[in-house]
C-alpha cells in the first residue's frame, strides 16, 4: 500500500506540563516499532528526533493565556521541515510524539499537499481550545483549533495560510471531556463529532466506517492524528490527561484495522504516549500494536 514509510520522533513536551512526553518516541521504538514494520515487509527509514526546544515554564504569559508560546511554536516549525523533507521523498509520514502540539507542525505542512486533507483525531479531548477559552493554557490542548484557524496567529498561520483544514474535513472520535468552550466550536462549526455516548449506541463498526465513507466523499487525503488517551486508561495508563471510559483495545484496534483496509490514510501520527507515567512500557507497546494494524497486521 504505501512504497515507503518516512518515521520521524517530534518530542515536544512543554505544550503540556508532565515530565516525560518527550521520551514517548524511543519508548515506541524500545516497544519494537521497526521489527512490527519489518515483519509486514514495509519499508521505511527512521530519520531520529527532531531537534525541538526542551526547556519551558508551567507559567502562562498574562499577554497571550499561553505557556511557552515561542518555544513551542519553534518546536512545530522544526517539525513541519522534517515532514516537508519526508513528503519531498514520497514517503508516507509516520511521526511520534511529543504532547498533541506536534499536530500544529505536522499538519501546517501535510496540507499544501493535498486540495482537501481531512483529518481523524482519535482522542478523549477534542483539542479544540484556544488561548481566551482555555482552562490550562497548556498547547496541546489547542492543536486542532489552530489547524482550523482558531487561537493564536503564531499558531495559526505557522507555515502557511490561517485555515488549513476546513473544520468539514474533521472527524473526532472517542472524545469524552469536552471543555465548555470546545462545545460551542464544535456546534457553530459542524464539526463531526463521534463521543463515546455515540460508540457506546452505533458501535465502533458503525461509527468507522462512516467516518470513512464521510471523509471519501469529501478530502483527498487523510491524517490520522492518534492521541494514545484516546484509548480507555486500563490499556493505556501511561499518559498525561487520562479519562476513563474510553474505547477499549480491542475496539481500537479493529478501528485501526479498518482504517487499514480503506486505504484512505496518508499520514499518521501518535502522541502523548509518556513513559514516565506507565506501567511498564504497556502505553507504547499498545501504540505499536495498533500501528502494526494501521499498516496491515491481521490475527490471521
Ligand atoms: N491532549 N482540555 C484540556 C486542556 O487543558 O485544554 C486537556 C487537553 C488535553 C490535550 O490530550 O492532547
Ligand atoms: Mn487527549
Ligand atoms: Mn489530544
Ligand atoms: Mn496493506
Amino acid at each position: 500500500m504505501k512504497n515507503k514509510l518516512g518515521i520521524i520522533g517530534a518530542p515536544i513536551t512543554i505544550a503540556q506540563p508532565n515530565m516525560g512526553v518527550d521520551l514517548g518516541p524511543d519508548a515506541i521504538r524500545h516497544a519494537g516499532l521497526s521489527d512490527r514494520l519489518k515483519n509486514l515487509n514495509i519499508n521505511f527509514e527512521d530519520y531520529g528526533n527532531v531537534n525541538v526546544p526542551m526547556k519551558g515554564t508551567n507559567e502562562k504569559d498574562p499577554k497571550t493565556n499561553l505557556k511557552n508560546l515561542k518555544e513551542v511554536t519553534e518546536g512545530n516549525k522544526s517539525i513541519a521541515n522534517t515532514v516537508s523533507d519526508i513528503k519531498k521523498k514520497g514517503e508516507f509520514p509516520l511521526i511520534l510524539g511529543g504532547d498533541h502540539s506536534i499536530a500544529i507542525g505536522s499538519i501546517s505542512e501535510l496540507y499544501k499537499h493535498y486540495e482537501n486533507l481531512g483529518v481523524i483525531w482519535y482522542d478523549a479531548h477534542p483539542d479544540l481550545n484556544t488561548a481566551d477559552i482555555s482552562p490550562s493554557g497548556n498547547i496541546h490542548g489547542m492543536s486542532l483549533a489552530a489547524s482550523i484557524g482558531l487561537g493564536h496567529d503564531d499558531l495559526v498561520s505557522m507555515n502557511g495560510s490561517s485555515s488549513k483544514i476546513k473544520p468539514e474535513n474533521v472527524v473526532i472520535i472517542g472524545a469524552r471531556s469536552i471543555d465548555e468552550g470546545e462545545k460551542k466550536i464544535i456546534n457553530e462549526r459542524g464539526i463531526k463529532v463521534y463521543t463515546m455516548s455515540d460508540i457506546e449506541k452505533y458501535g465502533m463498526e458503525h461509527v468507522i466506517n462512516e467516518s470513512i465513507q464521510y471523509l471519501k466523499e469529501r478530502t483527498d487525503g487523510v491524517h490520522l492524528s492518534f492521541d494514545v488517551d484516546g484509548i480507555d486508561p486500563a490499556h493505556t495508563p501511561g499518559t498525561g490527561t487520562p479519562v476513563e471510559g474510553g474505547p477499549t483495545y480491542r475496539e481500537t484496534r479493529y478501528a485501526m484495522s479498518k482504517l487499514h483496509d480503506s486505504e484512505v490514510l496518508t499520514s499518521i501520527e501518535v502522541v502523548e504516549v509518556n513513559p514516565l507515567l506507565d506501567d511498564g512500557n504497556q502505553t507504547a507497546e499498545v501504540a505499536v500494536d495498533m500501528l502494526a494494524t494501521l499498516f496491515g497486521e491481521k490475527y490471521l
